[in-house]
């Protein structure tokens, strides 16, 4: 079941992925930002897939994360299937080091966005940063509490190495 109120969905190819998605979840819940995490593989499970992509703006989320690795190819498939934005995250792989990843996401034919991050937990970081950005947009209470996280981001870096 989808979790109510759930504005993000961020979903993942494989349970392997989420060591690193799991920094998308984690800022999203230090912004306030209420989220849905689940594994849809494009190729383990296809109907899910279609089933996830096809009805992800009935069910009330704005942002889609989706992270996977290697032959990554659901971020693009689930843009395929919706008007929803999507965030691709290429999940860092074993024989590639996630450069495989990173091409198959990044690489959409025109007309079909995937916005694509950096590969790994910095990548899925950003995207759930990014997510709450679009968000803010229309959701001030939001906006200043990215605003904040800004401002203590830039607090905590020493003017000097210890
Ligand atoms: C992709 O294959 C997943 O996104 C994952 O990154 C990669 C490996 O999956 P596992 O074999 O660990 O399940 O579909």
């Amino acid at each position: 079941m989808t979790r109510p109120g759930a504005l993000v969905s961020i979903v993942m190819g494989s349970q392997s992925d989420w060591h690193t998605m799991k920094k998308a979840a984690d800022i999203l819940t230090q912004l306030g930002v209420v989220h849905d995490v689940r594994i849809v593989s494009a190729h383990r499970t296809p109907d899910r897939l279609i089933d996830f992509a096809k009805n992800a703006a009935n069910e009330g989320f704005k942002v889609i994360i989706a992270g996977a690795g290697g032959a990554a190819h659901l971020p693009g498939m689930v843009a395929s299937m919706t008007h929803l934005p999507v965030l691709g995250v290429p999940v860092q792989s074993k024989a590639l080091s996630g450069q495989d990843s990173l091409l198959s996401i990044v690489q959409m034919p025109a007309g079909v966005p995937v916005g694509t991050l950096a590969i790994g937990e910095p990548g899925a970081t950003n995207a759930g940063l990014l997510a709450a950005k679009i968000l803010a947009t229309s959701d001030p209470a939001l906006a200043e509490r990215v605003k904040e996280f800004r401002v203590a981001q830039t607090e905590s870096v020493a003017e000097r190495p210890e």
